[in-house]
C-alpha cells in the first residue's frame, strides 16, 4: 500500500531538531505577529525579506542602508524606523523594496528551519492558500509554531490546527502524532471566536497592554491574501 504522506506539529522551537530530519517540508506560523506580518509586508508589494535572528545584524543591514524593521517584546526596538505591526504594513510604502526583519521568536524560528527545502510562512491570513498549495505539494509537512521563547504558545498551535484539519479532511494526508491531535482539537475548539478563546493568552494580554488588540484582530481573520511566502536562498518572497 502506498503510503500518504504526513502532517505534524512541532509546538516550540527548541523541538525542531527532533523532527528536521523527516521533513522537506517545513511551515512556520507565528500568528502573533511576524508571520502575518510577513504575509502583510508581500500582499503589499515588499519583494523580499531578509530574517534575521539578532540586533546585530539587523544594525549591520541598517548601517548598509536597507529598510529595516525590528521588534523585542512587542515593541520597535529604538533606532529602527519599522517594527512588527502587520497594520503598519497595510500600504505601498515599501513597494518593490527589500526588508530586514528580526522580531523575538518568529525570525528565529524561520532561520532554524533555514536548511529546509521548501520553507513556508503561514498564518490565519493566508490560511487557505498555504492549504492548497500543500495539498498541490503532495509531501509530508511539518507544522512548526514560533511559541514565545521556546515555550508553547496558544495561538501558533491553533492555526497549526487549523492548517492539519484541512490537510487531514482531504483524505490524501495522514498522521500519527499526539502533536497534530492536540492543535486538531485546539483548532475545533477555538474556531468559532478565536479572539474569545484567546482571551486569556498569555501573548494576547501582553499585546493588549500595549494597545495592539486591532493587529490581534487583523492577525486573527483567516483568508485575507493569497501570498505564500517562501525561501529562496538567505531571503524570502512570494511563490
Ligand atoms: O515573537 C515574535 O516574533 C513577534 O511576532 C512578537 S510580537 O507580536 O511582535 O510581540
Amino acid at each position: 500500500m502506498i503510503e500518504k504522506p504526513k502532517v505534524e506539529v512541532c509546538f516550540t522551537p527548541n523541538m525542531f531538531p527532533l523532527y528536521a530530519e523527516d521533513f522537506e517540508v517545513v511551515v512556520v506560523i507565528d500568528v502573533l505577529r511576524a508571520t502575518s506580518a510577513i504575509c502583510t509586508a508581500f500582499h503589499y508589494g515588499v519583494d523580499k525579506i531578509i530574517p534575521v535572528s539578532t540586533l546585530d545584524q539587523a544594525i549591520e543591514y541598517k548601517d548598509k542602508g536597507y529598510y529595516v524593521a525590528a521588534e523585542r517584546k512587542g515593541k520597535i526596538v529604538s533606532g529602527f524606523e519599522f517594527g512588527n505591526s502587520p497594520l503598519s504594513y497595510t500600504n505601498d510604502k515599501l513597494k518593490d523594496q527589500t526588508l530586514v526583519l528580526t522580531t523575538t521568536n518568529g525570525t528565529k524560528a524561520i532561520n532554524m528551519a533555514k536548511d529546509i527545502e521548501h520553507l513556508l510562512i503561514g498564518s490565519f491570513l493566508n490560511l487557505d492558500a498555504i492549504c492548497n498549495y500543500l495539498i498541490e505539494l503532495n509531501k509530508s509537512v511539518l507544522i512548526l509554531g514560533s511559541g514565545w521563547e521556546n515555550k508553547f504558545c496558544l495561538e501558533d498551535s491553533i492555526c497549526a490546527g487549523a492548517i492539519s484539519e484541512q490537510l487531514l479532511k482531504t483524505n490524501k494526508f495522514e498522521s500519527n502524532n499526539d502533536s497534530t491531535i492536540a492543535a486538531k482539537y485546539l483548532f475545533l475548539s477555538a474556531k468559532s471566536n478565536y479572539f474569545g478563546y484567546l482571551k486569556a493568552s498569555s501573548h494576547r494580554k501582553r499585546l493588549k497592554k500595549l494597545n495592539l488588540n486591532e493587529d490581534i484582530k487583523y492577525c486573527l481573520t483567516p483568508n485575507q491574501t493569497d501570498v505564500i511566502p517562501v525561501r529562496e536562498d538567505y531571503y524570502l518572497k512570494k511563490l
